[in-house]
């Protein structure tokens, strides 16, 4: 049997992330984990902050701060919201841990040493006013390859590309505004052609991958891969392991990926089997996935699996990447800059966890760009609070009253109508298992939802709260084939709503005792089983004014262009 290792892009420890990221690489990560959980496979899920880069120094700067309190500060930051979403990772690590740079140093080496590295001058900004080379961010323009303004130094927001330093067009220095001049250093470039049949191999023998994301990189390996610089002139990365390039760092994609492994190191050394990482990354039974938004193809697709053949050790290379598009918020990318952005604190003071999870799961960025509106929010809140929340709380509340709080034992036979829901569960079961599978999470909850539905449907139809007064056995029988389904749907949910989950099973007086249930219908016997003392009620529906006020908010924060 495969072992999975799960991976989500390491944030930049640059300040709180927001709902886009959570939907392009956290929430489906989150939820393939948990459902391979339920499953019973082996799995760990790994992720950390992303440490170094002009990602981070030009905010430190900004803000004044110290590069590593900066990193300190976000880092906690980051992991409290992580923990916040119920985003569950194994571990959770950093790339400025020593192990970190001295594995990149290692990976830098043995490329180095196999002559996929070499040094060459290369023209780049300088700003005369800064006195400093101007890499990656320090310098912004228009992109080259689409045309979109204002776009980085290093890579497009917009296309995704990988920009060439000195490429950008009508380049202006971050810092002081001032158009900078092209001058000469020597960096340190990776030759990605010499790996690009190999790569072209491995990716055409993807099968299962997402479209998107195998044809962006089978077209830039068509396109022509080229050699890329891969050291910087800053002060605040991991120093190239060569004496003749002190002062040099690597560029900040060539170390973050191996924060994959530094990372799985760390977790492993604090679970007192320093060696256990090599289970997993050396170990060809390993199914390696990397969640990423489509801004991060490139890297995961092409340089790591490339940085990854180049080793001497034999690393395991991605089984699938599944990318993700963007996901906006009310047609605009979500910026805190601009004050286009929700306020996660206030948000979660009056919105539930789980019913953002369902929002984003139930329409996240797929196979296009989708986007948050606080209306759609408002809707899927409400068709949880209508399908679900008032499903449990009617079922168990009628139960409690007249069935001296307990599941009614199937006390009569059972009609056509309750078969037909009861052998609905293993196709649903099946269907939903091979969305999970897939990656297609928004499949999974409309078809683990449309469980729910017919769930309440046969509860409207069969109206136990009339059957009490003419015939209480076929009544507790209604009632207990409604509690399968409704356990069912909260075992096939539990991926998206973890917590709603485990409340239901607990209502239903299951005590899962917080770990994930096992992923089939459920066959334990309900007669007569004492239901959960919680009365609370699962969701509460959101009202008009109430999205009206959110919306009016978010405007009134927008800044001017
Ligand atoms: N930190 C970019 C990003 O946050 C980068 C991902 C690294 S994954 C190894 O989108
Ligand atoms: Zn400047």
């Amino acid at each position: 049997m495969a072992k999975h290792l799960i991976t989500s892009a390491l944030p930049y420890a640059n300040g709180p992330i927001h709902f886009g990221h959570i939907a392009g690489a956290y929430l489906p990560a989150d939820i393939y984990n948990r459902f391979l959980r339920q499953k019973g496979e082996e799995v760990i899920y790994i992720c950390g902050t992303d440490e170094y880069g002009v990602a981070i120094t030009i905010n430190a700067e900004k803000a004044g701060v110290p590069y590593k309190e900066y990193v300190d500060k976000n880092h906690a930051l980051i992991k409290a919201f992580f923990d916040k979403l119920n985003i569950r990772f194994d571990h959770f690590s950093r790339t400025t841990i020593p192990e970190h740079a001295a594995l990149a140093q290692e990976f830098f080496l043995a490329l180095h040493e196999k002559g996929h590295i070499k040094p060459a001058v290369e023209a780049q900004f300088f700003c005369v006013t800064c006195n400093r080379f101007l890499a990656d961010r320090y310098v912004s323009g228009t992109c080259p390859k689409c045309g979109a303004a204002n776009v980085r130094g290093d890579e497009c927001t917009k296309c995704g590309e990988w920009l060439d330093p000195s490429k950008i067009v009508n380049p202006s220095c971050k810092v002081c505004g001032k158009t900078p001049e092209i001058r000469q250093t020597t960096q340190y470039f990776l030759d990605l052609k010499a790996f690009a049949p190999r790569l072209k191999e491995w990716l055409e023998s993807k099968k299962d991958w997402k479209p998107n994301v195998k044809n962006k990189a089978l077209s830039l390996i068509e396109e022509g891969l080229v050699e890329r610089a891969i050291t910087r002139d800053i002060s605040w990365g991991v120093p190239v392991p060569l004496e003749e390039a002190k002062g040099k760092v690597l560029y900040v994609w060539f170390d973050a990926p191996i924060g994959y492994i530094s990372a799985t190191m760390e977790w492993a050394k604090l679970a007192g089997k320093p060696e256990a990482w090599k289970d997993w990354w050396l170990d060809k039974d390993t199914k390696l996935v990397h969640f990423i938004g489509k801004d991060n193809i490139i890297f995961h697709t092409i340089v790591w699996p490339a940085m990854l053949m180049g080793q001497d050790k034999q690393y395991i290379i991605p089984d699938n990447v599944p990318g993700n598009e963007f996901y906006n918020l009310e047609g605009r990318q979500f910026s805190k800059s601009d004050g286009w952005y929700i306020d996660t604190e206030d948000f979660f003071s009056k919105y539930g966890v789980d019913a953002l999870r369902y929002a984003i799961a139930s329409n996240g960025p797929e196979t296009s760009d989708s986007q948050f509106t606080w209306e759609d929010f408002q809707g899927r809140n409400n068709e949880l609070a209508d399908s679900l929340g008032n499903l449990v709380n009617r079922c168990f509340s009628f139960m409690k009253k007249n069935f001296e709080g307990k599941i009614p034992a199937i006390a009569s036979e059972l009609t056509a109508e309750d078969k037909a829901l009861l052998d609905s569960f293993a196709p649903a079961f099946d269907e939903v298992g091979k969305s999970y599978s897939a990656y297609r999470v928004r499949q999974a909850v409309s078809q683990a939802m449309a469980l729910g539905h017919a769930a309440n449907k046969y509860v409207n139809d069969t109206a136990p709260w009339k059957l009490r007064k003419t015939d209480l056995a076929r009544c507790g029988t209604v009632l207990n084939v409604a509690s399968r389904a409704i356990i069912s749907v909260a075992i096939l949910m539990y991926p998206v709503i973890p917590d709603t989950a485990l409340k239901i099973l607990e209502k239903a007086g299951l005590k899962p005792d917080g770990k994930a249930p096992e992923f089939k219908p459920f066959a334990g016997d309900l007669n007569n089983m004492p239901l959960g003392a919680d009365d609370t009620l699962l969701f509460a529906k959101i009202m008009d004014d109430q999205i009206k006020l959110e919306v009016e908010k978010l405007k009134a924060s927008e800044k001017p262009a």
